[in-house]
């Protein structure tokens, strides 16, 4: 326990295995990897364009849409490169988005296995420093995504499931996915959650392109999680699910900062009293948060972090980079998204002996994931 302490942890870390990239490049609708002449390079356009006067699909486009398909984003020596340069220890890492929400509900299952087998193979090439989060076939029928949480704990290395906001297709209050949660609680596999849809594009007005991809990444992303969040709050899954864990991407979004207002607005709602659920021992988001979310640290900033860490607890915040996302514009090889959320936990708790700084930066992980294999 005393060393895992000392690991650095990256758990929002993704990866897109070769045989992902492949499904992707066999696509003609988004998501797809394709090339946008006269430039010649693949792009990687993941999630549709969210800037309601974006051209970004456009194949007349000056500048190539989605992101420019580095090899960072597939090949697996080049995370590990990314992690000794940058002092990490581990990482779990996982499947981009949108995983494999867009799938035929007939090949979901056979597409998650081979996804998931594959990335198993590539996280025992160093079995002591990667694990992953599984992708599941949601659009799958549900004994198939049963079945795949199930195989899943068979396999070495994965350490829990990555999912998006739409989940089945409705979002994660659907009572559908009650089973799912039950049997990934009883598996003891959280979920790691994460955005891909963002906002309607009209939100960002007419002039949303002309701040590039700012809008959807820096608000969409996090509002999309905490409208998520909570209406998987409101639904009572945690009360029906006890043990439901969710490691929540990108410090929670706006959780931390509006768990507050969300308790009042229910504590003041007729309906909630009407339907008898304002009972004194009901469970609030304040206790969700501090009993069933884990929330990453990837927020670039000592305010949202201390933030984060003040609503769900020290020993609920983990670090994470977003790696390959988020890369230097010039190329060069220490990337910001670690440096700077390194020193906002360093902003939290300065000095790098303080126990809080260990265990933000991979004591929870480590602990939470049983990585402390040494
Ligand atoms: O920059 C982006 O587009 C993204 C993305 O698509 N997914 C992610 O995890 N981070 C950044």
């Amino acid at each position: 326990r005393a060393l895992a302490r000392r690991l650095v942890v990256d758990v929002h870390t993704h990866l897109y295995p070769e045989a992902y990239v492949e499904l992707l490049k066999s696509r003609t609708e988004i998501p797809y990897i394709r090339r946008f002449p006269p430039s010649n390079q693949l792009c990687l356009c993941n999630r549709p364009p969210q800037n309601s006067n974006s051209s970004s699909t456009s194949t007349t486009s000056k500048t190539p849409p989605g992101r420019i398909l580095h090899p960072h984003y597939y090949d697996i020596s080049e995370k590990i490169a990314f992690m000794d340069h940058h002092k990490i220890d581990i990482s779990v890492i996982s499947l981009g988005n949108p995983w494999l929400d867009f799938l035929p509900s007939d090949t979901a299952g056979a597409t998650a296995k081979d996804i998931n087998d594959a990335t198993n193979t590539i996280c025992n090439q160093h079995p002591t420093r990667l694990f992953f989060f599984g992708a599941l076939p949601l659009s799958a029928p549900e004994p198939t995504i049963l079945a795949e949480i199930t195989r899943l704990k068979t396999t070495t290395q994965a350490r829990g499931i990555v999912m998006g906001t739409s989940s089945l297709g409705s979002g994660l209050d659907d009572p559908a996915l009650l089973p799912i949660f039950a049997a990934l609680a009883a598996s003891d596999m959280p979920i790691f959650l994460h955005p891909n849809y963002g906002l309607p594009g009209p939100v960002w007005g007419p002039r949303g392109s002309d701040y590039g991809q700012v809008l959807p990444l820096s608000l969409g992303f996090p509002m999309e999680t905490t409208i998520a969040v909570t209406r998987l709050f409101l639904s009572g899954a945690f009360d029906a699910v006890p043990g439901l864990q969710i490691i929540v991407a990108h410090s929670g979004g706006c959780l931390p900062f509006l768990a507050g207002r969300v308790e009042a607005c229910i504590e003041h709602d007729g309906k909630w009293e009407r339907d008898g659920k304002l009972v004194p021992e009901r469970k609030t988001l304040w206790d969700a948060l501090r009993r069933n979310i884990y929330l990453d640290g990837v927020i670039f900033d000592k305010v949202g972090l201390r933030t984060a860490i003040e609503a769900a607890g020290v020993d609920r915040v983990m670090f994470g980079t977003d790696h390959p996302f988020f890369a230097p514009l010039d190329g060069g090889k220490t990337f910001p998204a670690m440096t700077v959320n390194r020193d906002a936990v360093k902003g939290v708790f300065p000095g790098d002996e303080e126990e809080g700084y260990d265990l933000v930066m991979g004591g929870n992980a480590s602990h939470v994931f049983i990585l402390s294999v040494f």
